[in-house]
């Protein structure tokens, strides 16, 4: 089985500091949070930006700053900026880091609820987004949150709105998404296996409680792993984690007992950005 890519989330643009005291916020908070998750066995950190104040920011030069102190400490690290954003901010302002022609980039392929607010994604700003990131070289990995995005992703990959092979992160335990049950993870691979190219690369980025189960899931069934404080904050039930490289230790410990390789970043490198 091909080794496992370990992707660390480090801030998000949800999680709050009075919630996560150990959250990193700063560029230099984030690059020696990238460093330790790196040290740990990381090899892609997904990269959301905060202002001073901890409100979630798409401003180019904020992610220029985060990037540069990132590659200053882990020069040879994946970085995969989020065109996510926050909930309400407009396409445009997420699209913006784009032209920092990162290495990677999140694509969300649909609308749904999050939490009591919804996510916009209207497919006309999606197909551009897809556009802009291969005409600026960035790799894009869709953000799958249930199974109507699956079918539009299939659909994207046979038109060539998006070029297979694809790399999917089922992000599972969002309220308005698909929750972490196993059966959401095999029916979602299901739809993988049926129609897209045995060269696709998936991953699991689960909510709260869901992470531990679906990582040791991700690990056996050949998928990859998210982990970090955008989709989570506590190590375990009521104890707070004390660091992102502290999950991803975990990650590794499980790798290891279930005979899975962790990819280098290198080999991550070969696998996604082919
Ligand atoms: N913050 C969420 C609304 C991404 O990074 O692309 C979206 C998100 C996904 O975090
Ligand atoms: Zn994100």
């Amino acid at each position: 089985m091909h080794p496992l890519i370990i992707t660390c989330a480090i801030t998000g643009a949800e999680t709050r500091k009075s919630d996560q005291p150990n959250l990193p916020i700063t560029p230099k908070e984030q690059a020696k949070a990238a460093k330790e998750a790196v040290k740990a066995g990381a090899s892609v950190i997904h990269l959301h930006v905060r202002e001073d104040d901890g409100k979630p920011s798409q401003r180019l030069e904020r992610f220029e700053e985060a990037i540069s102190e990132i590659r200053t400490l882990v020069p040879e690290v994946i970085i995969q900026i989020s065109t996510g954003g926050a909930v309400g901010v407009p396409i445009e302002k997420r699209a913006k880091p784009l032209e920092l022609k990162p290495e990677m980039a999140s694509l969300n392929i649909g609308t749904m609820n999050f939490g009591d607010d919804v996510f916009y994604n209207h497919p006309l700003d999606v197909r551009a987004l897809a556009k802009k990131m291969d005409e600026l070289g960035v790799i894009p990995e869709l953000e799958i949150y249930d199974a109507g995005m699956m079918e539009t992703a299939i659909t994207y990959l046979e038109k060539g709105i998006i070029k297979s092979p694809a790399h999917l992160q089922f992000v599972l335990g969002v309220r308005g998404g698909m929750n972490g049950d196993i059966k959401n993870l095999v029916a979602l691979k299901n739809l993988m296996d049926l129609h897209m190219s045995k060269e696709t690369h998936w991953g699991i980025a689960a909510v709260g409680r869901w992470q531990l189960p679906l990582t040791a899931y991700a690990i056996v069934l050949g998928g990859h792993v998210r982990v970090g404080f955008e989709d989570n904050i506590y190590y375990r039930k009521g104890e707070l984690a004390t660091s992102n490289a502290q999950f991803v230790e975990r990650v590794v410990r499980l790798a290891k007992e279930l005979n899975r390789p962790v990819a280098t970043v290198q080999q991550a490198r070969e696998l996604l950005c082919r």
